[in-house]
């Protein structure tokens, strides 16, 4: 299940998703002996899934080869994946169509001319890591393998609509949206085609043409922009959203956009030019049982919890989400922040200064602008989470990235977490700071936050960037669920992590240019054995949730609070 509604009423889609013949390749054997032509064993496993999950395989890092066949009535086929973990490698009949890095974005291949029968598709997911992964071997979180999310088939014909980005800006008085769509376009013909397009926003047509491309060409078509007006403003107590149509002679793309106006001004972050409080949890999209293979279901659930604690904004820590969850964003009205998997604490300069490794970083930034462009909960770009903003090629990396998805990422604020903000001159390419900081947790007592939040005050304004909102991006502390104590000094007791957040909570509402904060976090995540962190029960335990989603004392406090601040809109 890709989508929350049908993206096609004309394309023929095929969900993949099911049984898949699976194997692991320990030694790394399968391609020398012709796995790609079919797997040599009939084990199965359901798809989408990660492989840590099945009996015996929790710490399984490799290779692993799975194998589909499927029926196709024949003509050009476009497989789509929408996540596997991390490297994949892709053959159809045994011949390669390509491969594919990066554990948390969508790719696709496009096959002309497939015969009509049986065929077989079959994927090397490998999960290891060297010297220019991102993330890097080091990080918290578990490095689970597989394809984690859904696979379909596509069959396009005739002139075919690849992905389609909605340009809007809306009028000063906000009743207005100035629209233009981007279309990416590609003749699935075996000959020149001439093919009308029309473009529906809601109920009105915003373009009507036509193209003509050589066969397997791929084109750009950018529309006029068009008048929409009295529209339906999106927010988070009103998510009106509307469905586009885009229709060729022969193909069809259905998606959803939502209008709304996210910037900064006078030190405060607006929405639709009301100042927003961004109240929120950091998640990630894990749990025990299935891994980074989050079922839709349980997403739903965690959003009614998320909304239940009285949250505006969700983190997507630390990397894209899949486009269902971001479809219940949109839907629920809840404000996404996204970023790529670049977790600093992990990185050495000499591999974050490797221009593969950036230009691997940029190519994450691209996939996650090109597919969740369209969603209207995204209102905050990641760049990238505590790097040491002290090595020499951290300020480039930054302007990189940033330029980039100024330039291509639509109405967003961008930002980076910045773990050592007093020595950080990336913030000059943020539109608000955000910081990531545990005391009271990582050494030092509560009482110094009180002079963080003044010390930081004078600093920023001293580097002349106190015209941006500040965000606590992360703080938090540990707790053992069920553990408690009566002394609230006792660390990783229920007590000791609900006083540390209603302490940093009050602080943070009450500070004039703190805007917003995230804590760390939503639920505990399993962490890798090898993490040099020591975390206990190889588990995070910062969430405010175990990681059966049952809640800790610190739910209610936060909620309390929550609801609170929610009252006071400052
Ligand atoms: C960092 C990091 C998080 C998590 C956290 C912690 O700030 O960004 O991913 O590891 O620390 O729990 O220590």
């Amino acid at each position: 299940m890709k989508r929350l509604f049908d993206e096609h009423k004309i394309r023929r889609v095929t969900e993949l998703s099911g049984a898949w013949h699976f194997s692991i390749d320990a030694d790394d054997i399968g391609e020398q002996n012709g796995w790609q032509n079919g797997l040599p064993t009939a084990k199965s496993v359901i798809v989408p899934s990660v492989w840590n999950n099945e009996i015996g395989l929790l710490n399984y890092e490799g290779a692993a080869w799975y194998e589909k066949r499927f029926y196709t009535s024949g003509g050009t086929l476009r497989f789509v994946f929408e996540s596997v973990m991390t490297e994949a490698k892709v053959w159809l009949d045994g011949n390669k169509l390509g491969g594919h890095y990066g554990a948390f974005s969508q790719f696709d291949f496009i096959v002309p001319n497939v015969k009509e029968g049986e065929h077989i598709l079959v994927v090397k997911a490998d999960s290891r890591f060297d010297k220019k992964s991102i993330p890097q071997k080091k990080v918290d979180w578990f490095n689970y393998g597989g394809i984690a999310r859904d696979v379909s088939l596509e069959a396009l014909s005739g002139i075919s609509v690849l992905s389609d980005h909605i340009k809007y800006t809306l009028s000063d008085d906000m009743e207005k949206a100035f629209v233009s769509a981007e279309l990416e376009l590609y003749c699935a013909s075996s000959e020149k085609t001439t093919s009308n397009i029309s473009v529906t926003v809601g109920e009105k047509s915003i373009y009507e043409g036509s193209i003509t491309l050589e066969a397997n060409e791929r084109a750009v078509l950018s529309t006029p922009t068009f008048e929409l007006d009295n529209i339906l403003l999106w927010s988070t107590e009103e998510p009106n959203l509307y469905t586009v149509s885009i229709k060729t002679s022969t193909d069809d793309l259905i998606d959803k956009i939502g209008f709304r106006q996210i910037e900064v001004k006078n030190n405060k972050i607006l929405l639709n030019k009301k100042p927003i409080e961004l109240r929120g949890v950091n998640r990630h999209d894990e749990h025990p049982d299935w891994g980074f293979a989050f079922p839709p279901k349980m997403m739903k659930r965690d959003i009614d919890i998320i909304l239940d604690l009285g949250c505006n904004t969700v983190r997507g820590a630390h990397y894209p989400n899949s486009h269902i969850f971001l479809d219940m964003l949109d839907e629920r009205g809840l404000l996404f922040w996204s970023e790529i998997p670049i977790w600093g604490g992990g990185f050495p300069d000499d591999v974050l200064e490797d221009p593969d490794v950036v230009e691997r970083g940029l190519e994450m930034h691209r996939e996650m602008a090109k597919y969740y462009y369209n969603h209207p909960s995204i209102i905050i770009w990641g760049i990238h989470n505590e790097i040491y903003t002290l090595y020499p090629c951290t300020y480039g990396i930054s302007k990189k990235y940033s330029e980039f998805l100024r330039e291509n990422g639509g109405n967003r604020l961008i930002t980076h977490a910045a773990a050592f903000p007093f020595d950080d001159d990336s913030l000059e390419f943020d539109d608000i700071i955000c910081i990531n900081m545990y005391k009271g947790w990582y050494g030092g007592d509560l009482g110094e936050w009180d002079k963080f939040v003044s010390d930081f005050d004078k600093h920023r304004k001293k580097i002349g960037q106190d015209n941006k909102p500040v965000i606590i991006s992360e703080f938090g502390a540990g707790a053992l669920a069920g553990f408690h104590s009566y002394f609230d000094t006792l660390r990783w007791s229920e007590e000791y992590q609900a006083d540390l957040l209603k302490y940093c909570l009050e602080l943070f509402h009450k500070t004039d240019y703190i805007h917003g904060f995230y804590i760390w976090q939503f639920c505990n995540i399993r962490t890798s054995p090898e993490l040099e962190l020591n975390r206990v029960r190889c588990f995070n335990n910062k969430g405010i949730l175990d990681e059966y989603r049952n809640p800790k004392n610190a739910y209610f406090t936060v909620k309390n609070l929550y609801e609170r601040f929610a009252s006071e809109e400052k």
